[in-house]
């Protein structure tokens, strides 16, 4: 079997107890087939030059990781400036926030090319390259004008809009034409799947020639559904451990005569912060009895702060938060603590087990791994209630949660109330269902899935 190469914009120590359920699976089959890891070394050097940048390649066990430095003109255009400025909101639906430069594009193509002519020496023939999400879209089509032959992957972890978004990218034929660089695209759900191919037959007149394959640009690729999930043994794990049951005691102590409702989240506009904040405060409104007993626990981690979005979004929260603490708060009561800060993953477990309900309503979200944690983290005996907005990811396979529309205040609120009250021997049936299905398709499913699929999947010759 081939060597396993990863390719995505941050690497991420998969021994370090902070990675994510990602990184620990991804690491995890680097480790089974010996294999490499590239992607950016989250280091920017001042004044270097543009599309240059010096490649630390060392030893973890027996996965090589190598990690690139990128120049600060660079990563200004790459990475703030499309990817983040460009490819983020348009792809979360937000035309509004885009700003299109040409500068920009030319980064994006110019580290593309850089990551590339660095990756290609360490290839070998047999290599199976998996590639990760948008900031690396046309890093295929790179290696292939260099002549690479290996099967190569990609996998879009944020949603894919539909046609009449998608085409106010001005690249964006250039950019739906990288993807025909793949032997396989892999999307998080089969509504994304299905933009895909209303792109292509719309803009591409290409005709799907096989379940899930397109020919279209001269190539043929094959596109799927691989919904992301979470790594469950190891979540429940780790909500054994001290410092999840520790935080678990100190919370319901220290909140013992309130419920409680969290929301964990980046703090990014795609996953509709003042949206939720508002219903609940309609809540607050509609439902007195909650007044004195429902807390809203917020913690939002800070987020791509150079870019300008993200400030405003902030200042947003804190002023909303602040006006409803006000009108609604008493002085052994605050309605909502909200929390800008990243809480430690082995503390995570412990916070959802202590919450009676979940809020996880994004505007856009390709999936969305919060709405799985939560439910991994629950007592069976005694589980909480999953809240989650139905343009999330997550709700095309997560349909015993309480499904909402987030922009829809006055609904929320009353789902809220619903979540709130639900019986013991509903809040059971729902989580013992919600549990059935995030252990099937849990992170390990998923890497298998995509690696299986792309194994068997050799696209027709494809041109530079
Ligand atoms: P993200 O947008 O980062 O990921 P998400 O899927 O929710 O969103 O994953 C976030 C991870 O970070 C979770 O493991 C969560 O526990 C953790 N996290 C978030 N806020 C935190 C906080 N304040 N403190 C501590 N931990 C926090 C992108 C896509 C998603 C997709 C994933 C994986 O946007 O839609 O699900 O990739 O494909």
């Amino acid at each position: 079997m081939g060597r396993l190469v990863v390719v995505s914009n941050r690497l991420a120590d998969p021994r370090k107890p902070a990675a994510g359920g990602l990184a620990v699976a991804l690491g995890e089959t680097l480790r089974r087939t010996g294999g490499l890891w590239f992607g950016w070394s989250g280091k920017v050097v001042e004044g270097g030059t543009p599309g240059e940048g010096e490649l630390h390649v060392h030893q973890a066990g027996s996965v090589t990781l190598a990690e690139l430095d990128l120049c600060q003109d660079d990563h200004d255009a790459y990475y703030r400036g499309y990817a983040n400025g460009v490819l983020w909101p348009v792809f979360h639906y937000r035309l509004d926030l885009a700003h299109f430069e040409s500068g920009h594009l030319g980064g994006y193509r110019r580290v593309n090319q850089l990551f590339a002519r660095k990756l290609f020496p360490l290839l070998k023939r047999d290599d199976i390259v998996w590639i990760h999400d948008y900031h690396l879209i046309p890093l295929a089509a790179e290696l292939r004008a260099m002549g690479c032959e290996a099967r190569i992957g990609f996998f879009l972890h944020i949603p894919l809009p539909p046609p009449p978004i998608l085409t106010a990218i001005p690249s964006h034929e250039w950019l739906m034409r990288a993807l025909f660089a793949y032997d396989l695209v892999g999307f998080q759900n089969h509504a994304d799947l299905q933009h895909f191919a209303q792109y292509v037959q719309a803009e591409a007149t290409a005709e799907p020639v096989g379940a899930n394959q397109f020919r279209a640009f001269n190539s043929t690729v094959h596109a799927g559904a691989f919904p992301i999930g979470i790594d469950v043994a190891d979540f429940q794990r780790l909500g054994r451990a001290k410092e999840a049951r520790d935080t678990y005691e100190s919370t319901k102590a220290e909140y013992s005569r309130r419920r409680l409702l969290i929301g964990v989240d980046r703090l990014d506009y795609s996953k509709g912060l003042p949206q939720r904040i508002r219903a609940f405060r309609e809540l607050l409104r509609l439902y007195p009895e909650n007044r004195h007993s429902a807390t809203l626990l917020q913690i939002a981690s800070p987020s791509r702060e150079d870019v300008e979005a993200y400030g405003d979004i902030q200042r947003e929260l804190e002023s909303l938060c602040g006006s409803i603490n006000g009108d609604f708060g008493d002085f052994d009561w605050m309605p909502i603590r909200y929390i800008h800060r990243t809480v430690a993953r082995k503390r995570l477990p412990g916070l959802y087990r202590a919450c009676a309900v979940a809020l996880v309503t994004p505007l856009r979200d390709g999936m969305n791994l919060v709405a799985k944690e939560f439910v991994a983290a629950q007592d069976e005996e005694d589980p909480g209630v999953l809240v989650l907005s139905r343009f999330a990811g997550a709700a095309e396979q997560m349909k015993q949660a309480l499904i909402i529309n987030p922009y829809d205040t006055h609904g929320a609120a009353q789902v809220i109330q619903q979540a709130l009250q639900m019986s013991l021997s509903e809040r059971r049936e729902r989580h013992a269902a919600l549990m059935e299905n995030i252990r099937e398709f849990d992170v390990h499913w998923w890497c298998r899935e995509f690696l299986d699929t792309l194994r068997a999947t050799r696209a027709a010759p494809v041109a530079a």
